[in-house]
């Protein structure tokens, strides 16, 4: 994979990365109200999961070597699956556990050496956040291959969220010329993701509505059922 040009590595994700974004789980152990997060990534993902980003992150998050070991179980859960693995934040853990790609926010971003990160990660995924078209037009140019949009709704899931920017936000990067890959995040419940569809995402990511389900295998499928046909 390291000699992968960047043309190639771009076009490795290209065609189905829009679809892989459709139901887009995010989750850490703290997401799962106390279950076993392995066991919650199953079954989310047989109702029809096709992204997942390990995200451990909030009160009672893992560290160190207990957290290392729970990526690598739940990438061994998604690797079996077929579905591809992505790591929030942690660029050397997404190094060590060889994810399929890294997801970074705007505090993130700001840390690091932009070029430098889209070289770092050639031939993996790499996907940035959003919260107006400036900052989607700056994941362009750091060459994202998907953008996360929020927050779509109120969350209680990410304390230091921005203030809500609504699906209108995403009809407006599209406004903007923006047609990356894109998937709202904040709040979304199956209720609330039509209006995100049909303003221009290509999915919808997720934490409480699928981890903090009682059924995240039927909450999944409420997700999954918006793309059907
Ligand atoms: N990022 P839930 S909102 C991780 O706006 C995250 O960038 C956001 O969790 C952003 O689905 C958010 O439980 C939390 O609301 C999403």
């Amino acid at each position: 994979m390291a000699l992968m040009t960047e043309k190639a590595a771009d076009e490795r994700y290209a065609g189905n990365l829009r679809e892989a974004l459709n139901v887009y789980f995010v989750m850490g152990s703290p997401n799962c109200g106390g279950r076993n997060p392995a066991a919650v990534l199953r079954a989310a993902i047989e109702g029809g999961v096709t992204l997942f980003q390990f995200r451990e992150k909030g009160p009672g998050a893992l560290q160190g070597q207990e957290r290392t070991e729970l990526g690598r179980k739940l990438l061994g859960v998604c690797r079996q699956a077929g579905v591809p693995f992505i790591v929030n934040d942690d660029l050397r853990l997404a190094e060590e556990l060889e994810a399929d790609g890294i997801h970074v926010g705007q505090e993130d971003l700001a840390q690091l050496d932009r070029t430098g990160l889209r070289q770092r990660f050639k031939g993996r995924i790499l996907g940035i956040s959003a919260h107006n078209p400036a900052e989607a037009r700056e994941a362009v140019r750091c060459g994202a291959d998907y953008i996360g949009a929020g927050p779509m709704y109120a969350t209680a899931t990410k304390p230091d969220a921005r203030a809500v920017q609504g699906p209108g936000i995403i009809a407006a990067m599209r406004a903007d010329g923006i047609t990356l890959p894109l998937a709202g995040i904040g709040g979304i419940t199956p209720e609330g993701a039509a209006a995100v569809l049909a303003a221009g995402a290509d999915g919808v990511a997720v934490i409480s509505a699928i981890g903090g389900a009682g059924d995240p295998r039927e909450a999944a499928r409420r997700f999954s059922r918006l793309f059907a046909g």
